[in-house]
């Protein structure tokens, strides 16, 4: 005789299982306690003061600037700096804290990635004793906001190619060119822009309302809406020797700050594919049709299992890449492969869970939309998926395919 459908209840999949659903892995039992509550802390802070407004945040198009004391009181902004009023944390503690992040909006974990790992560190990597003085105390209490201009207007892509460029006049430097895409542009109270000089590419750090520097914001995004993204346009700005950053000249300063910021991308996606499926659950297991649940179904159980199978698989290669980078070895394609596979898994994940919420999974009044639109943008920016897919080619063969 066939089984009798299970009831509602009965269907939530974690009911009376010792597995948490959204970790089959237990990858938290992997983590130091330091670790667990910094990702306790975050998440509360996320249930608190971030789901609560996001939607009305990406409805509205605007970023929810009052969570900005929050996040520095809590020690997000700068993280893993040492000193400078800064929180000093492990790699695996960015990652879990970009992920909590992100499984609210994944602008708001782009705030703290542009903020931390864009412009705090290029500062403290190759800024000046007096540069780090200035800045990173400030910027990790939330008093200055930072931006990060590398992509222009031409083709993000390829940076090597950037026409911005700068001359020296006396011992200062004058400034030219436009870049575009720029998150956090239009509140920025420092911008970190890259530019072509005789030397080289160096970094200028370039404060808000210096003349001839405007960053007006980009309207009409279908995605990160509640996220700020401007165009940074530079006419002739002069900028002191004292604000270029002295530790760094070529394509690897920007790269190397990338490399920190794609790292926390990796893990921040977790969070935005756990969003969905825990949504997901929920709703599959109260929808009835045809006389049962919708997660009594074959095919809904087998896109839940993979969802889960990816989640899974993303969050050993996050926890794996956060110990070779606490461990210091690290390297930049390990990056881009995660970046790859993460960035697809929440992606396809953030998909399927609009598809399978119906005509529902249309409205912002569910997550699902919201993060697949924002992953849109996550999937491109800080290298899009062919960049990445590239880059693992070029460490097979030995062959520079781009
Ligand atoms: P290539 O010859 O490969 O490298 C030039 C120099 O850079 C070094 N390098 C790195 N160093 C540190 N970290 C890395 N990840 C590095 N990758 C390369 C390399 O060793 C070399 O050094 P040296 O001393 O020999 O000169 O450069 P290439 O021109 O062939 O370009 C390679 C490619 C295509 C991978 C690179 O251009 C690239 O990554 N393109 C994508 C650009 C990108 O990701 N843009 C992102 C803009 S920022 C952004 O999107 C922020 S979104 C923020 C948010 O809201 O969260
Ligand atoms: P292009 O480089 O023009 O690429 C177009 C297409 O061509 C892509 O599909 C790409 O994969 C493909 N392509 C490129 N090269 C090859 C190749 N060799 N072979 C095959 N296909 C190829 N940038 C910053 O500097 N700072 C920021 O803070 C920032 N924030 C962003 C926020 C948002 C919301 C978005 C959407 C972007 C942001 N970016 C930022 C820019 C982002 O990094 C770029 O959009 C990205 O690097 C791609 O550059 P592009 O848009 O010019 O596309």
């Amino acid at each position: 005789m066939a089984k009798a459908a299970p009831s509602p209840d009965t269907a939530r999949p974690a009911a009376g299982s010792a597995l948490d659903p959204l970790d089959l892995y237990g990858v938290r039992a992997a983590l130091s306690d330091e670790e667990r509550m910094v990702q306790e802390s975050v998440a509360r802070l996320v249930d608190a003061e971030v789901l609560p407004i996001i939607q009305r945040c990406f409805e509205e198009h605007t970023f929810p600037r009052e969570l900005v004391p929050k996040l520095a009181a809590l020690g997000l902004l700068g993280s893993s700096i040492q000193g400078y009023d800064c929180a000093g944390l492990n790699a695996v503690c960015y990652g879990l804290i970009c992920q909590e992040l992100e499984r609210g909006d994944s602008g708001i974990r782009s705030f703290v990635s542009v903020q931390s790992s864009l412009c705090m560190y290029p500062i403290f990597a190759y800024g000046s004793a007096e540069q780090k003085q200035h800045y990173l105390p400030r910027m990790a209490r939330g008093e200055l906001i930072g931006c990060f201009g590398l992509t222009e207007p031409h083709g993000g892509s390829d940076p090597a190619n950037m026409k911005t460029h700068a001359k020296r006049r006396g011992g200062d430097w004058v400034l030219n060119g436009a870049k575009m895409w720029i998150t956090n542009g239009a509140i920025a109270d420092v911008a970190v822009v890259w530019a072509q000089t005789p030397e080289g590419i160096r970094g200028f750090l370039v404060d808000k309302g210096t003349p001839g520097f405007s960053a007006p914001e980009i309207q009409h995004k279908f995605s990160l809406r509640a996220s700020v993204t401007a165009g940074l346009f530079f006419d002739n700005v002069l900028v002191p020797e004292s604000r270029v950053l002295p530790g760094v000249t070529g394509l690897k300063g920007p790269l190397s700050c990338l490399t920190q910021a794609r790292y926390g991308i990796c893990w921040g996606v977790i969070g935005a594919a756990q969003a969905c499926l825990r949504q997901l659950l929920d709703y599959s297991a109260t929808r009835t049709l045809f006389g049962r649940p919708l997660a009594a179904n074959q095919t809904i159980q087998v896109r839940l299992a993979d969802m889960a199978r990816r989640i899974t698989t993303a969050q050993l290669l996050a926890l794996q890449l956060g110990r070779l980078k606490d461990a210091g070895t690290m390297l930049p394609v390990q990056v881009s492969l995660a970046k790859w596979n993460n960035c697809r898994m929440a992606l396809d994940i953030a998909r399927d869970c609009r598809d399978m919420l119906g005509g529902a999974g249309i409205s912002a009044e569910y997550a699902p939309i919201r993060h697949m639109l924002n992953l849109e943008s996550v999937i491109t920016y800080e290298g899009t998926e062919t960049i990445h897919q590239l880059t693992v080619g070029r460490e097979l063969t030995g062959i520079n395919a781009f």
